[in-house]
């Protein structure tokens, strides 16, 4: 049964077409530096937002309705959301998705027979995914909407809840490993705290990283060779998410020994939120071979929390992509974890996020290919380092051999060094404006 019966398969139509169903830039198989679009942007549906969330916030309730003609909360449900998914990135040519073990069914209030439904709707998703050729990027648990996790999954003061959110890991990562998934995801939910006076850091840290080592050793056990990732995300829900930024949940994964096993999913607004830019999380990972996915979405600067928009700023994209390709690309996808804002409730609604979320990107990897094509950027940072490779001096220190007092009997000799040459922030960033808008 068709869902979106008036919305048709979406097509590149160019920036001459005035259709909002059409894509303007991202033509899946147009080649950028050597490859095709498509494998340059692994697009993935978010099933929470697009097939789950309704638009309620903290005022009010539902304005879209995604009931899709069955009664919510039973597997009849479940079901049809997952007709409406494949239909739905059919007609976008999106080949991966997303989810959460409670986005994909009904909770019970039972564990056993949560995961009697997990196992019922993975078989139905395994036949769509067999018929569609769409694939899984990741999956994940949702150990943070239920009320027992009030206190965090990993880092819970509850040693029950601790077991409980390892049996809803384990079963995940079952999940995710049959429906053949990239990777498995930890954001963080609530591992983080409100306040220290209630609150043991280094107890919490390390029961979170023993939940991570378990996973690992269960994901192997089972013959899972995708990566594990960790979501960074500075606060909300709680006031303070151990994962604040890549910086700081690299440093966890290092001191805990879970680096060979974990990368990072870098989201744009959490981000923006820990006070970065989204390209300099992505650049922290890319530098420590941790850039594993990237949940794309964007925040708004005036507002601050997570409000997980549709990506529509070129600039950014464009970073992101830069960064992106100067990684080598991705081994994971692009997900956007993006919901349509509360008064876009209607089916095309839905459609005209993903084709804004995915035109952005498009822009972005054409811009950034041009802006690596062009070399002016590449040059100068070369430039800017190069009395490091051209000096004695700087080739000693490179090669670690000097010492404090080398260097300052050199600079006794020297008096005094002259300015280090101009950083040409202006500069640069009007070639970036040359190249975005010729
Ligand atoms: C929350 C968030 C999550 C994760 C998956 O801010 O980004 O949706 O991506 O749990
Ligand atoms: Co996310």
């Amino acid at each position: 049964m068709e869902y979106f019966t008036n919305i048709p398969k979406i097509k590149y139509e160019g920036t001459k077409s005035n259709n909002p169903l059409s894509f303007k830039y991202y033509d899946a198989d147009r080649i950028i530096m050597g490859k095709k679009m498509k494998e340059h942007l692994p697009f993935s549906m978010a099933w929470w937002h697009n097939l789950c969330a309704c638009g309620t916030d903290m005022f009010g309730r539902n304005t879209a309705n995604k009931s899709f003609g069955k009664t919510e909360g039973t597997m009849e449900h479940a079901k049809a959301k997952v007709d409406v998914g494949f239909e739905f990135m059919q007609k976008l040519g999106i080949e991966y998705f997303c989810f959460h073990d409670v986005d994909i069914i009904p909770e019970a209030d039972d564990i056993k027979e949560t995961n009697r439904r997990l196992d019922e709707i993975s078989d139905y998703i395994l036949k769509k995914m067999s018929e569609t050729g769409i694939k899984c990027l990741w999956g994940t648990a949702n150990m943070f909407s239920n009320p027992r996790y009030c206190n965090g999954a990993g880092s819970s003061n509850s040693a029950d809840v601790f077991a409980f959110a390892a049996a809803q890991v384990k079963k995940a990562i079952d999940i995710t490993v049959k429906l053949g998934g990239k990777a498995y995801l930890f954001w963080g939910g609530r591992e983080g705290y409100e306040t220290l006076l209630n609150t043991d850091v280094k107890f919490e840290q390390d029961n979170i990283a023993r939940l991570m080592k378990m996973a690992v050793t269960y994901g192997r056990s089972i013959g899972f060779t995708g990566d594990f990732y960790i979501e960074p995300k500075p606060k909300e829900p709680m006031k303070h998410q151990y994962d604040y930024d890549a910086a700081t949940a690299i440093g966890f994964l290092r001191q805990y020994g879970l680096d060979k096993d974990f990368k990072l999913n870098i989201e744009a607004n959490h981000a923006t939120l820990a006070g970065h830019t989204f390209q300099h999380d992505l650049r922290i990972s890319a530098i420590n071979n941790m850039l594993g996915s990237i949940d794309a979405n964007q925040g708004d600067y005036l507002l601050g929390w997570d409000t997980d928009e549709f990506p529509s700023d070129v600039y950014t994209a464009t970073m992101c992509m830069y960064e992106v390709l100067k990684a080598g690309g991705i081994s994971g996808g692009f997900n956007f974890d993006a919901k349509n804002r509360r008064s876009s409730y209607t089916a095309e609604d839905m459609f005209e996020g993903y084709i804004l979320g995915m035109d952005t990107f498009a822009l972005g990897l054409i811009k950034a290919s041009q802006i690596i094509e062009d070399g002016r950027i590449d040059d100068f940072i070369a430039k800017r380092y190069s009395s490091y490779h051209k000096s004695q001096i700087g080739k000693k220190i490179l090669s670690n051999q000097t010492s404090l007092e080398e260097l300052f009997a050199y600079a006794e000799n020297l008096c005094a060094p002259e300015l280090p040459g101009s950083g040409k922030q202006e500069n640069l960033e009007n070639i970036v404006n040359n190249i975005l808008f010729k």
